[in-house]
């Protein structure tokens, strides 16, 4: 349902990665870009103003324009602040100790409370509980009825005193026989309305008062706009609300004000439904989400390993290296050995979005072996000669093989590609200098230098 945000954020944040450097005005773009988006996904309007300050604060920061990667740190302070936005917390169940624990579905009526007592007593029980269910419902004719269906598809047994009609004695009843019976959950499912209305509230707090929930989930139904908020903040200041159960997640909402409810109300989503069926109900992980509408995959993993291998000291003094042309086969190693700490190539590039499919990469693995052996053959060199390789004659060439276990085509190889290297580098460090802007043409340099491995 995040698909259109999905959309225009991942164009914003392209853009951001086609600027070689980060100037505090085309961070200002990005940010009216990333507000329009939100607001088109229907985000109350106060949370976008808040969450934009927050990251327009954190972007603008010194650390991050004097960062390696700039546009990338950006990208991770909004996936940040989104998974703040989304409540910061992982789903699921409140901790507690207590026995028979009380969960209490709340919500508007059609919301989803009904299915999602079922989602869950099934959830529930794949994890070895054993959760009872229990309809307050007495309003409408055929929910305790319904209740008794969804219960039975879950395999799960439902509390119905047969002519009870009072909402309290039921869920009273419903913990008494749990505590009977051993079952450790008592799950209360209860009537909805339209719009909010004392009555409800009422019978809401006396159901409340005699079970003594450890979740009050507040079932938001992901279609509803910005009404929602209201009815979320109605429910939490008169019952109390522990966490948001957001269904019909699989609809074409733009889920916004869903989303929305989260901030403006202050509680976490603990469970998301997508779908009609008692299946589609999973606890809610933050940062899988946000990842999924920023459609990032494990790449910011990738760039917290990269940040946490280079250091941005040496980085500078290897710029400085290859501006005054002084890269050397040393230099090289270094880098090698930078790449390879941030783990097994394969494992870096499988962290990439959309190279696990490249086929040429499939049949053509970067060789872990090949990166020891030009380790191994520079190991094997003197330092002078790693120095100033041209000094490295027929003889010391063979002298290096053999000590590295290479043979003299490889070493032969390696010391033709690392002389095309330098030269590369050399024209990108004198036409930075040219230029003037000599720090965008070093960070190139720098970029190209790190996918050589
Ligand atoms: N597509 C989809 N439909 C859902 C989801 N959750 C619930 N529904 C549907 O929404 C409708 C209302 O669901 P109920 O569980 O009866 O809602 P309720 O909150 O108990 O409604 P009242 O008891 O009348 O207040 C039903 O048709 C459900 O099948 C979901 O995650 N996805
Ligand atoms: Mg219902």
């Amino acid at each position: 349902m995040f698909e259109s945000l999905s959309t225009r954020l991942q164009d914003v944040f392209k853009s951001l990665r086609g600027e070689g450097r980060l100037t505090p005005e085309n961070v200002e773009v990005a940010l009216r870009e990333i507000r329009l988006a939100l607001l088109e996904a229907d985000v109350n309007f106060k949370v976008v103003k808040a969450f934009v300050d927050r990251v327009r604060d954190r972007a603008l920061g010194e650390e991050v324009l004097r960062s390696l990667s700039p546009s990338h740190q950006v990208v991770k302070i909004v996936r940040d602040e989104m998974v703040k936005l989304f409540g910061d917390a992982e789903g699921g169940l409140q901790p507690t100790s207590k026995r028979p624990r009380v969960v209490l579905l709340l919500g508007l009526q059609g919301a989803g409370k009904t299915t999602t007592a079922g989602k869950l007593a099934k959830w529930l029980s794949k994890q070895g509980r054993h959760p009872l269910l229990v309809s307050t419902d007495v309003k409408r004719p055929a929910a305790i009825q319904q209740l008794n269906v969804v219960g039975q598809q879950a395999g799960a047994r439902v509390y119905d005193p047969v002519g009870e009609v009072d909402p309290v004695a039921r869920a009273a009843g419903a913990l008494k026989e749990a505590g009977h019976l051993g079952f450790d959950v008592v799950i209360v499912d209860t009537a909805g309305r339209l719009h909010i209305d004392d009555d409800l509230m009422a019978e809401l707090v006396a159901i409340r008062d005699v079970t003594d929930p450890s979740d009050r989930l507040y079932v938001a139904d992901a279609m509803t706009g910005q009404d929602a908020i209201k009815s979320a903040g109605e429910f939490n200041r008169r019952v109390g609300v522990t966490g948001v159960v957001l269904t019909k997640l699989d609809g074409d909402a733009r889920g916004g004000a869903a989303l929305s409810v989260v901030s403006v109300v202050g509680v976490p989503i603990a469970f998301v439904g997508s779908g009609e069926r008692l299946e589609d109900l999973e606890p809610f992980h933050p940062e899988r989400v946000v990842s999924r509408v920023l459609g990032m995959g494990d790449v910011l993993s990738l760039i917290e390993k990269a940040e946490a291998a280079i250091d941005v000291d040496d980085a500078a003094r290897l710029e400085e290296k290859i501006r005054a042309n002084e890269f050397t086969l040393e230099d090289f190693r270094d880098q090698l050995k930078t790449i390879r700490k941030m783990g097994p190539l394969e494992q870096i590039l499988g962290m990439l979005p959309g190279m696990g499919s490249i086929k040429a990469l499939t049949e053509n693995k970067p060789d872990e072996k090949q990166m020891s052996r030009v380790e191994a053959i520079i190991n094997s060199m003197t330092p002078d000669e790693r120095r100033k390789q041209h000094i490295i004659n027929g003889s010391r060439r063979k002298r290096i093989a053999k000590g590295s276990g290479t043979s003299v085509e490889e070493v032969n190889r390696l010391l033709k590609q690392f002389v095309q290297m330098q030269k590369m580098l050399r024209s990108l460090g004198g036409m930075a200098g040219l230029s003037g802007g000599g720090k965008k043409g070093r960070r190139r340099a720098m970029e190209m230098l790190r996918n050589r491995g």
